[in-house]
């Protein structure tokens, strides 16, 4: 059981080396409209120098990037331009930040920059209690009728 537990921290707590990719220039076109963004989740490696283009399609949109000082606005039909530097690893949400209309608060997309690390640890924990089952199951007594 104590191997288990050990096991199951190990593998939550461990640092996994980040696969080293090389930086690339990016250039993402994001469309705006009443209340999402096309794409709405978006995949880039850390150092990544990446471009947003936002496309505003009908009212005036923001797009404001969680956990970088990263803004844009858009103005109906018009595209605004900006550049970031992926410095930091992680999921990050993007917002609007105008006041677009009644479901303004839910248009939300996703960066996530890097590997999902996460998402490997899950399905690690997943396994392990598997197998934790697995071995208590046969080391249980049997009964005798
Ligand atoms: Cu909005």
């Amino acid at each position: 059981m104590l191997l288990f537990i050990g096991m199951s921290l190990l593998i939550f707590f461990a640092p996994l080396p980040q696969p080293v990719q090389i930086p690339k220039d990016r250039l993402i076109r994001i469309e705006a409209s009443s209340f999402q963004f096309i794409p709405g989740e978006i995949q880039i490696n850390p150092g990544d120098r990446v471009t947003v283009e936002l496309v505003s399609t009908d009212v005036v949109h923001g797009f404001s990037l969680d956990g970088y000082s990263f803004e844009l606005k858009a103005d109906p039909g018009q595209t605004a331009t900006g550049t970031f530097t992926a410095g930091k690893a992680g999921v990050f949400r993007f917002r609007c930040s105008v006041a677009c209309g009644n479901l303004h608060p839910f248009m939300i997309g996703k960066l996530q920059v890097g590997v999902n690390l996460l998402l490997f640890r899950g399905i690690a924990l997943g396994l392990l209690a598997i197998a934790a089952a697995l071995v208590s199951l046969r080391k249980a007594p049997r009964r005798r009728m």
